[in-house]
């Protein structure tokens, strides 16, 4: 082992699940419909058929998911709360549903007693459609973040005296994007998807995206002023974004698509979130007014909110090439093109089991890199994972022998290192995505991501060779003897 492979001791890892993915039990003791209960329902073409209603059955296997997480090793786990459990119609003044509380609290207890570290993200993509009905849910930036507030304080209030480690929202883009833009997430809008509701989508996307940055703020603020003292705790939020190479390198049209296709992934909240400003200037240039603006007082908020820690969910990288046509209004990108070929006909990376995840660990190093230099705090790593090839479809037999996933994650581990040892990143933890294979969203359940294999029939568990491995190569990088 080589001096720049090693980790602090206390570096965090474990895995991560998300409450809609894995826990099923949609109408059991007391939980409210989510915008994805609606979106499966109304058109199960858009999820292949798929819906959440077993998904695992967390909700009640939730003691042996545990186990596997102690069997693991794992030294900490981050999992989503369903806020139409606590909330079922999600508002600030609707009543609490002391059912949905008590089912978290037995997990968090159960997690502490095991001396894993609980991780909670408030929002994985699962708004109360209770608030969708009421009054068009993120699209209401008034009425959401006051919600969202109101909903993390009762989070803060009944699990913090344990939980200690808060990610905000997971993925706003992917929520203002695919909910509003594309429309193949809930709640499924989109003026260019012929299968989703009508929608704006050159406006409701970039509305979308302000009221979950506000939300967030607002959370932030309120653990900050009324619960940090006694409680201790960190907050931050977890953002997607690929790393985005020039498609030509030669060519600085290409280089400046490549910086530009990340400020409007990351950007776009990172710099309201982490450096108090407005939205990056190419955003603002190609979107003008479409892109709302801050108002003093909520800048006056987004000055008061500190963050504590980025949240980087980490899957992949592309290419990114410039247009020369104008944007449509509805582009997301940035007017230009993603390709995961260069000019040269060089892949970006190894090809896995899903046909946007390439395994690209030395881009992957640039990107933590780049991150942790523009917004300057630490990094957790709150997913990262991928299906190996061909691993759709397969038998349990089959599927718990991954090399693959295996290679993936050792070489993204190494990825880290370097950037921590030779570009003095500060990146303190790790999650794999997934702690067991789960509803993929739109894909269904065919893409499967977990160190664990889930039998949808019997709901039965098997570990797969790389559940184990983690361990092991935490425990060679942390220095740390394993008994046998
Ligand atoms: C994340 N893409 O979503 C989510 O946080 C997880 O819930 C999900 O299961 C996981 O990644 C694996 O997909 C993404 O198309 C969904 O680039 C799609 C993309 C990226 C992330």
């Amino acid at each position: 082992m080589n001096k720049t492979s090693f980790l602090p001791v206390d570096f965090e890892w474990g895995f991560a699940t998300a409450a809609y993915q894995i826990e099923g039990a949609v109408d059991i003791d007391g939980r409210g419909e989510s915008i994805w209960d609606t979106f499966c329902r109304l058109e199960p073409t858009r999820t292949n058929g798929a819906n959440g209603d077993v998904a695992c059955d967390h909700y009640h296997l939730w003691e042996k998911d545990l186990d596997l997480l102690t069997r693991y090793g794992a030294k900490a786990y981050r999992f989503s709360v369903s806020w139409s459990r606590i909330i079922p119609f999600g508002g600030r003044n609707d009543p609490l549903n002391e059912a949905g509380i008590a089912f978290y609290n037995q997990l968090i207890d159960s997690l502490v007693m095991r001396g894993i570290t609980p991780w909670l993200t408030l929002y994985h993509w699962d708004l109360p459609q209770g608030l969708q009905n009421r009054y068009g849910g993120w699209l209401n930036v008034e009425e959401s973040q006051l919600d969202f507030e109101r909903y993390a304080r009762v989070c803060f209030e009944r699990f913090g005296d344990r939980v200690k480690n808060w990610i905000t929202l997971n993925e706003p883009w992917i929520q203002s994007i695919y909910g509003y833009s594309t429309g193949v997430n809930a709640p499924g809008r989109s003026s260019t998807n012929e299968q989703s509701e009508a929608g704006d989508s050159s406006t409701e996307p970039w509305i979308a995206g302000k009221a979950q940055i506000m939300s967030h703020i607002r959370a932030v603020i309120a653990y900050n002023r009324d619960f940090r003292r006694q409680q201790d705790g960190q907050i931050g939020i977890s953002l997607n974004g690929d790393y985005y190479e020039p498609w030509d390198s030669s060519d600085s049209l290409d280089w400046e698509a490549a910086e530009w296709r990340m400020e409007f992934q990351i950007g776009w909240f990172a710099n309201p979130v982490f450096l108090k400003k407005d939205y990056p200037e190419c955003m603002r240039r190609q979107l003008g007014l479409r892109l709302p603006q801050f108002t003093h007082e909520e800048l006056a908020l987004i000055e008061e909110a500190e963050t504590d820690f980025y949240g980087m969910n980490y899957y992949t990288s592309q290419f990114a090439r410039h247009r020369n046509a104008k944007p449509l209004d509805t582009d997301f990108r940035g007017n230009l093109d993603e390709l995961q070929c260069n000019r040269e006909g060089k892949q970006v990376g190894e090809e896995s089991g899903l046909y946007w995840l390439r395994s690209c660990p030395e881009l992957f190093r640039k990107h933590l890199t780049r991150v942790y230099r523009l917004y300057g705090k630490p990094i957790y790593v709150t997913e990262n994972g991928c299906p190996c090839p061909g691993e759709d479809g397969m038998t349990c037999a089959e599927a718990v022998n991954d090399p693959y996933r295996i290679r993936y994650f050792e070489s993204h581990l190494d990825a880290i290192c370097k950037s921590i040892h030779e570009d003095e990143a500060s990146i303190k933890g790790y999650f794999a995505w997934a702690l067991l294979d789960n509803l993929e969203w739109s894909d269904g359940y065919g893409p499967r991501f977990g160190v664990t294999f889930t039998n949808y029939e019997t709901l039965e568990r098997t570990p797969k060779q790389s559940a184990l491995m983690l361990r092991q190569m935490f425990a060679e990088r942390q220095g740390i003897i394993l008994a046998a």
